[in-house]
């Protein structure tokens, strides 16, 4: 410890000595000094005002408030399509199956202990994760250039792998699409990263502004970061075709632009988890380097479970370990080490060959559902003659649709008819059953015929 230039001790001067004690007691508190002073104190109780008195309240989250205003909403009609969550015909969530064998092995083997994980999480997870979305026959994996790490979901991988590359990468530069997830830039933000975005989305096709895209992209300064969504894009349900992808990766790779794909919905946009990762591959298969953030918050239904891996693809083995001790660095003080249920369930299911293949059914009849109910409420519109084109909502992939509707017409929406939605027009197709589509087309075609 540092001690006070006039504190005694053994090797201060007489003269430093005795400033020592003049200063002690010109500044000597009473008992009565010390009780006083904590009552005045700001965080002590008492009557003075709290320290925090001069915080305005916060905003709800643009996504998850939507849930938390639909909770406080009494009508029976009420139906909530903000948050992207899965929910059956009944409008329930649903726990798969096979999680719930995977969970009940777990339970029933005594040997199980509750020990930390590793600052990396659960090796048997993160080798499995790595196969999952590289592929099994990975060149990477086989040649050992891959290092994952598991993190809290979706998020924490975003964020770990964003702070990460805001210590170590030489470019400090995210580029995301216009629009996308509204975490993005809060999460690039916090790790350090300077955000920018490239243009994605043509509100007039309601497709893909190929052309923007690749245009921004070959404006961007050598070694910039993008951020990719794998599949299944959020919020605008428009993804690339694998000609495109290829495009994008030649471009990419002749600038050096550095990919950080975000996987949160494996297997939700074609039902196949390999299809949707063909992206990820194609990148892996030219040899460079990417990120890729993985969530089995969507595809496992593991929401609350808070489990997701970052894998760091390298061009060698050496770098990858090295990669890894410094992924420790960044988790560390963060938050130490990741919860194990989670990957605990997940790696159950992977490593055995039936609960994985039961896996896929559930997840492929999840994806039909989604499918099924955009072809319903597009069949309801056309039905009930609601003026405009509503063919995105049968082509747009994955969990959203992205229609169109405007935050007045939304406001609307749900102040009538008590649909709950985020304000840029988003709707969660896993949250409509056949029963809620009628609710839905009708207050669509109510709002786009009353000229909100
Ligand atoms: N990336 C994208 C593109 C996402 O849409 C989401 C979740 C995540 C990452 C993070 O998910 P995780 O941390 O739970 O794994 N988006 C949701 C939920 C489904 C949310 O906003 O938190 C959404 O409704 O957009």
């Amino acid at each position: 410890m540092k001690t006070n230039q006039f504190s005694s001790s053994s090797s201060s001067s007489p003269s430093d000595r005795r400033i020592g004690a003049l200063l002690r007691h010109l500044t000597a508190e009473t008992d009565a000094d010390r009780v006083s002073s904590v009552f005045a104190s700001p965080t002590s109780g008492g009557t003075g005002g709290s320290v925090f008195a001069h915080l305005v309240q916060a905003p709800e989250d643009p996504i998850l408030g939507v849930t938390v205003a639909y909770n406080k909403d009494p009508s029976p009609i009420k139906l909530n399509l903000g948050v992207g969550a899965y929910r059956t015909e009944e409008g329930k969530p649903l726990v798969l199956n096979v999680v719930r064998k995977a969970e009940q092995q777990l339970v029933n083997d005594r040997s199980r202990i509750k020990e930390y994980l590793p600052i990396v999480g659960l090796g048997e997870f993160n080798k499995l994760s790595a196969k999952l979305i590289l592929g099994a026959d990975s060149p990477a994996i086989r040649e050992n250039r891959v290092t994952t790490v598991e993190c809290l979901s979706g998020t924490g991988s975003l964020r770990v792998g964003g702070e990460f590359l805001a210590r170590h990468y030489h470019q400090k530069t995210i580029y995301i699409p216009q629009p996308t997830w509204g975490n993005h830039p809060k999460i690039f933000t916090l790790a350090g990263l300077s955000v920018k975005t490239y243009r994605y989305y043509d509100p007039s096709t309601r497709g893909l502004n190929f052309q923007g895209l690749l245009e921004d992209l070959g404006a961007a300064p050598q070694g910039s970061i993008v951020l990719l969504h794998a599949c299944a894009h959020n919020p605008t349900g428009v993804d690339p075709t694998l000609e495109q992808w290829e495009q994008i990766r030649k471009l990419m790779r002749s600038k050096g632009l550095m990919p950080f794909f975000d996987s949160a919905y494996q297997g939700f946009a074609s039902g196949s988890l390999d299809t949707d990762a063909k992206p990820i591959r194609m990148f892996v298969a030219d040899g460079g380097e990417l990120l890729v953030a993985q969530s089995y918050a969507k595809n496992m239904g593991l929401y609350g479970e808070r489990v997701g891996a970052l894998s760091i693809v390298c061009k060698a083995a050496d770098v990858a370990g090295r990669v890894e001790s410094q992924l420790k660095l960044v988790i560390r003080p963060m938050y130490s080490n990741p919860p194990i249920h989670g990957a605990s369930i997940v790696a159950v299911i992977l490593r055995d060959r039936n609960l994985f293949n039961e896996w896929t059914l559930e997840l492929k009849a999840m994806a039909d559902r989604i499918i099924s109910m955009r072809k319903q409420l597009f069949e309801a519109l056309r039905s009930r003659g609601t003026p405009g084109d509503w063919t995105h909502i049968i082509k747009q992939i994955g969990m959203f649709t992205f229609t169109g509707l405007n935050p007045a017409q939304v406001a609307f929406m749900t102040k009538e008819y008590h649909i709950y939605m985020t304000s840029d027009g988003r709707i969660s197709m896993a949250g409509l059953s056949s029963k809620t589509v009628p609710h839905l087309a009708d207050a669509i075609h109510a709002v786009v015929t009353k000229a909100v």
